[in-house]
Parts: structure tokens; C-alpha cells; sequence
């Protein structure tokens, strides 16, 4: 056996031992019940994860992922597609950052886009000029301020960086326009300083005040502690940042919302510097899980398989096979337990319905993990009616062969429609065509008392 080209075959069989049911060939839920619902989701007053607002950073955060490189039509192709699915703000890159950066962000500005544009700058006056210039709904303004950061990014105090922060602000304001402060490495400063420092700009009337976890650090538990405590400083909007370093980015920005964040960044698919923030895609998810009202009447959610293929082809990489909701497998049911559960009622295994993302469930039904269910199912399909203890003998023969090589889906139809054609004409031939190797192994595991076939 030779490593990869093994390897790639038996993807393939993996990817093609899959078959599609439609919807209406499964269980239905009664009308007056939502299949998908909880009824125990956390929620008090100081919560917003039912009104929550995304400020999708793909064309900033997602510029600095490694592979991003953005022309002017890729990033306005980009702008009306995040703009078509529904976000609230779209984040672009500081037009200090380069005379290209200032030209495309004038062109988003003038595209007419339902979602309000941002720019994102430096604590700086020289960086505010230049980005109310370009015609942005909004700017967005951040400084460090962990003494790492003061230390080796700007070396300024916090006395320095409120008055500058307030300077800037006051300027942004005047020019008519929203303005958010946000302090870089949040987490990592001191609760003095920070309090301190939003509480001035809260003061002078800042729009929002951001909080970066800038290096992915935070966990749950630390974010509801500094918003919740945040919540009740200022009286503006705060948005919030997540790196996902440690695999917390979605479950910090829900954290958020529950402790009264309003805002969160996102970027498609996740990308950013290092490995990224809060992918756009799984908070969705996060949030149609436990809010679907809110989620689906705000947001064009069958848009985002396109929008995501549109930017992991923008940056050269694939989708990532278990990405939420697009991910290869997001909706596919192997084990025939589940197979034969989700045949009756999706909602048994699934906190997602994949049609609210314009995606498909698929049972998985060639393998030695199939049931009975998965196999009279796809039978059906293949217009071959037959008894239960048929199905469950012909189950037993795709088990017995998957056991000896992985099938695909050819495999399992072929031999469905074989053991019919035996049934019908009393003969015994053989299922499919194997090795002499291969059929002695399969007339012994035949024998065998087989797995499961109660499902
Ligand atoms: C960075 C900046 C930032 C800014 C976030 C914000 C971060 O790239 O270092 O403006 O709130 O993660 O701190 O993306
Ligand atoms: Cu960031």
C-alpha cells in the first residue's frame, strides 16, 4: 500500500459513500413544535444575544491573514456579497496603510451599500484626517494598552493615550460620523486603566468602545467578568474582538452578548493575523442555535456557502472539512443509530436545520456502521420495495462486505439491486464482482452473527 494516492482513494470513497435525502423523505416534527428549539437558553435583561449587531472585518482583520491579498474588484466583490448577506458594518483596512488601502476604501465608500463602512486607524490625529477624507460611515480608532504593548508597540502612557484618545474622538465626532475606541490586548491590561481610559471617552460622547483579545488569551468566564463589569461603566455600544488562539473566539463573543456586549468582529471563514477571530459562519451558528427568529430574519444565511467559497478562493485555501455548517461533513449521519433516528425526526441529532443554510443532510449509508433504516431508505430511492427481514438480510451483506474494504456508494446500490433481482428470480448469484480473496472472506463474515441490526 503507497501512502498517498491510498490515502486520496479513500477519500473519495468517503466523499462519494454518501447519499442526499430530501427533506421530505424524512419524519416531519408537528407543526406546533419547533424541532430545533431549546427553551433553555440563558437569558436576563442585560443580555443581547437576541439583538446583536456583526461588524465583519474580512476586508481589515481578514487582510492580515498570510495568504490575503485583495485587489480593488476582489474587495468589492467581497463588500456586496457581505453586504447582500446582511451584515451590519463592514471593517476595511486604515487607508494609512497604503495609497491603494485609501483608494479602495473611497470605492467601497461610493458603492451605496445598505451596511454602514468603517475604517480602521491608529490612535492618532494624522490617521483621522486622512480616514474621515475618504467618505467612511464610521471609524473605528485602537491603541495598545497592556504594558507589553505600551512598552514595545507605542511606548505612550495611559495619561497620553486618554488625552490623544479623546483629541481623536472629538475630531472623528465633529466631522459628523461614528466613532469607536478600542483598546488593543484588552485582557492583558490593567482593569484600572482600561475603566479608567472608556470611561473618559464613554464621557465625551464615543459611539462604542471595543474590546480586543487581540492575542486569543481570554476564556468564556474572563469575558462575561470584564463586559458584565464594563456593562455597567459606560452607557455606550461595546464591541467586541476574539482572537481564536486557543479555540475560544465563538464561545467568547457569545459570552459577550450574554454580559451586554452589543457588537461583535467577525471575519469569513475566520481569517485574520495568526489563526484568526470569530469565524462569521460558526457564530452564525452559534447564534440560529439558541435565537433563530433573530438570526433568520436579519440575516441572508443560504448566502454563506458562496460568500465563503468566494474568500477561501480569494486567499487559496479550502474549507475546512468540519467547519461549521459548510464543512463536508457538517450535516452527514454515519452511525446507523443516528441514521435511523434522523430518518424519523432530524431534529434527534441535529441543533441545525441545514436547509435554514441552504445546505443538505446526507445519511451515510455505505458502510459497516449502516443500519437497516439507511439501507430500506435508500432502497426506496432506488424504486425497490421489499420485507423488513430483506432489508435487514441485505444490511447484513453491505456490513459483512464493508467490513472487508471500505464500499462506496456504487457498492451498496449494486448489491441492493442484485440481492432484489435474487429475491425476485430464486437465484443465488453473486452480489458483485470480488477477488476469489475477497469472496472467501465475505462468505465467512456472511456467517458471522453481523453488528447491529435493530437500527
Ligand atoms: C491587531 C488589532 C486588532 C484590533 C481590534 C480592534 C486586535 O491587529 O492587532 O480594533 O478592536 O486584535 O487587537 O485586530
Ligand atoms: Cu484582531
Amino acid at each position: 500500500m503507497s501512502g498517498a494516492s491510498d490515502m486520496s482513494q479513500v477519500r473519495d470513497l468517503t466523499k462519494r459513500s454518501v447519499y442526499f435525502l430530501t427533506s421530505t423523505a424524512l419524519g416531519s416534527s408537528p407543526a406546533n413544535r419547533n424541532p430545533y428549539g431549546h427553551g433553555n437558553a440563558v437569558s436576563d435583561f442585560l443580555s443581547n444575544v437576541s439583538r446583536f449587531k456583526i461588524i465583519e472585518s474580512t476586508l481589515r482583520e481578514g487582510e492580515q491573514f498570510a495568504n490575503a491579498f485583495f485587489d480593488t474588484q476582489k474587495k468589492i466583490e467581497i463588500a456586496r456579497a457581505l453586504d447582500e448577506f446582511g451584515v451590519d458594518y463592514i471593517e476595511l483596512t486604515n487607508p494609512c496603510a497604503s495609497e491603494q488601502s485609501r483608494l479602495d476604501c473611497e470605492a467601497i465608500c461610493k458603492l451605496g451599500l445598505k451596511a454602514k463602512i468603517l475604517t480602521h486607524i491608529r490612535c492618532h490625529m494624522d490617521d483621522a484626517r486622512i480616514a474621515v477624507a475618504t467618505g467612511v460611515d464610521g471609524v473605528d480608532v485602537m491603541i495598545g494598552t497592556s504594558s507589553l504593548m505600551r512598552q514595545h508597540s507605542h511606548g505612550k502612557d495611559i495619561e497620553y493615550i486618554k488625552k490623544t484618545a479623546i483629541e481623536v474622538i472629538n475630531f472623528v465626532k465633529s466631522q459628523g460620523i461614528e466613532v469607536r475606541f478600542s483598546t488593543e490586548d484588552s485582557f492583558r491590561s490593567d482593569l484600572v486603566d482600561l475603566l479608567s481610559i472608556y470611561s473618559a471617552v464613554d464621557q465625551v460622547g464615543v459611539n462604542r468602545v471595543g474590546v480586543a483579545d487581540t492575542i486569543g488569551c481570554a476564556s468564556p468566564r474572563q469575558v462575561y467578568e470584564l463586559i458584565r463589569v464594563l456593562r455597567g461603566v459606560v452607557s455606550c455600544d461595546i464591541e467586541t474582538h476574539f482572537h481564536d488562539d486557543a479555540g475560544c473566539a465563538i464561545a467568547n463573543a457569545y459570552c459577550a452578548l450574554e454580559a451586554g456586549a452589543t457588537h461583535i468582529d467577525t471575519s469569513v471563514l475566520g481569517i485574520g493575523e495568526r489563526n484568526g477571530i470569530t469565524p462569521l459562519g460558526g457564530l452564525m451558528a452559534r447564534m440560529v442555535a439558541t435565537h433563530p427568529e433573530y438570526v433568520k430574519s436579519k440575516y441572508r444565511l443560504e448566502k454563506i456557502k458562496d460568500l465563503e467559497d468566494l474568500v477561501a478562493e480569494a486567499v487559496q485555501i479550502n474549507i475546512p472539512f468540519n467547519n461549521y455548517i459548510t464543512g463536508f461533513c457538517a450535516f452527514t449521519h454515519k452511525a446507523g443509530i443516528h441514521a435511523k433516528a434522523i430518518l424519523n425526526d432530524p431534529s434527534t441529532y441535529e441543533i441545525i436545520n441545514p436547509a435554514d443554510f441552504g445546505m443538505t443532510r446526507y445519511v451515510h449509508f455505505a458502510s459497516r456502521l449502516t443500519g437497516w433504516n439507511a439501507i430500506r431508505s435508500r432502497a426506496q430511492q432506488l424504486n425497490i420495495s421489499m420485507t423488513d427481514k430483506q432489508y435487514k438480510e441485505c444490511t447484513h451483506k453491505i456490513k459483512a462486505l464493508a467490513d472487508i474494504r471500505p464500499i462506496a456508494i456504487d457498492d451498496a446500490d449494486s448489491i441492493i439491486r442484485a440481492y432484489y433481482r435474487n429475491i425476485q428470480s430464486g437465484e443465488n448469484n453473486p452480489l458483485m464482482d470480488l477477488t476469489a480473496e475477497e469472496a472467501a472472506q465475505f462468505a465467512m463474515k456472511e456467517k458471522e452473527p453481523g453488528g447491529l441490526t435493530s437500527a
